[in-house]
């Protein structure tokens, strides 16, 4: 099947739990004029069933894509799977002509809890001149949220080169207390942390060629990895099948 522009609105799962942070998002892009992401069919949305066969619960996982002047690829890989799992993917990818971080979210609702993880992730993280613009306005933005949520706990080594130190990590209890710390600090977080990007998307200018060569190897390595260790491989194989997944992973959510 041809690959076929996706709806620019923001996609509707019947009770999904991330709803308002996707729909939040896709109004803050307006103002950069997104234009349409062409996704395959198979992609924008795939219904399965998960569970025993005597009890099935039906999954969805859906896409949400576009594109602007600025940023290559602005993706959302969304997950409802009732009380198996509820999932907002979101990665903002940059176009290399400009010294942007990625956006990266991942907002995952599994029966063992909430585990969110928020940032602007580096391309480049040991380039100063990469890192530091970004760090200074995100550092205060981070403290402010990060104080309010427990830390997620350590994160392997090797993801390191990949993380900013406003890495915002989080792990949540199912229920009134986690429902209030997503209401009151994650949501408010994920608004502070895309209306900084926002704010580096509009102020960012072109670079030299030899600059778009340095950030482009920075970012296939980022993406690399991101496709190479995808935590959500396992469950979107047990709903959809390992081959729709690795095309999806490969073909769709970290596609550069
Ligand atoms: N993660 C993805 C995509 C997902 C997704 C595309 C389509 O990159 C979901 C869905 N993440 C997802 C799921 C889990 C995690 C875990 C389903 C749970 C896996 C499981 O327990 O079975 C942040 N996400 C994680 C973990 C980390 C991140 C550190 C824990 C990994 C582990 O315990 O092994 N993902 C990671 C990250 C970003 C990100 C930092 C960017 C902000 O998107």
């Amino acid at each position: 099947m041809a690959p076929q522009p996706c709806s620019l609105d923001p996609v509707a799962l019947t009770a999904w739990r991330w709803a308002p942070f996707l729909e939040h998002a896709v109004e803050a892009l307006q103002p950069f004029e997104p234009g349409a992401y062409p996704i395959d069919a198979e992609f924008l949305r795939r219904d399965g069933f998960t569970g025993s066969k005597a009890k099935p619960t039906a999954v969805t996982t859906a896409t949400w894509a576009c594109r602007t002047a600025k940023l290559r690829q602005v993706r959302a890989a969304c997950v409802e799977a009732g009380s198996s799992a509820s999932v907002l993917n979101f990665v903002a990818n940059p176009s290399c002509n400009f010294d942007l971080p990625f956006f990266g979210a991942d907002l995952v609702t599994l029966p063992s809890g909430h585990l969110i993880a928020l940032d602007l992730q580096p391309a480049l993280k040991t380039d100063q001149q990469h890192t530091a613009i970004v760090w200074e306005r995100l550092l205060p933005i981070w403290d402010h949220w990060q104080q309010l949520l427990p830390s997620g706990g350590p994160i392997p080594t090797e993801a390191e080169p990949y993380f900013s130190p406003g890495f915002l990590w989080t792990r949540l209890p199912l229920g009134s207390e986690g429902d209030a710390l997503i209401k009151n600090a994650v949501f408010p977080a994920f608004e502070a942390y895309l209306e900084l990007y926002l704010q580096l998307v509009e102020q960012a200018q072109p670079v030299s060629e030899d600059r778009r060569q340095e950030l482009l190897a920075g970012q296939r390595r980022y993406v690399a990895y991101r496709a190479e260790k995808d935590p959500a491989r396992g469950m979107l194989g047990r709903f959809h099948g390992p081959e729709w997944t690795e095309a999806y992973i490969h073909g769709v959510l970290f596609d550069l």
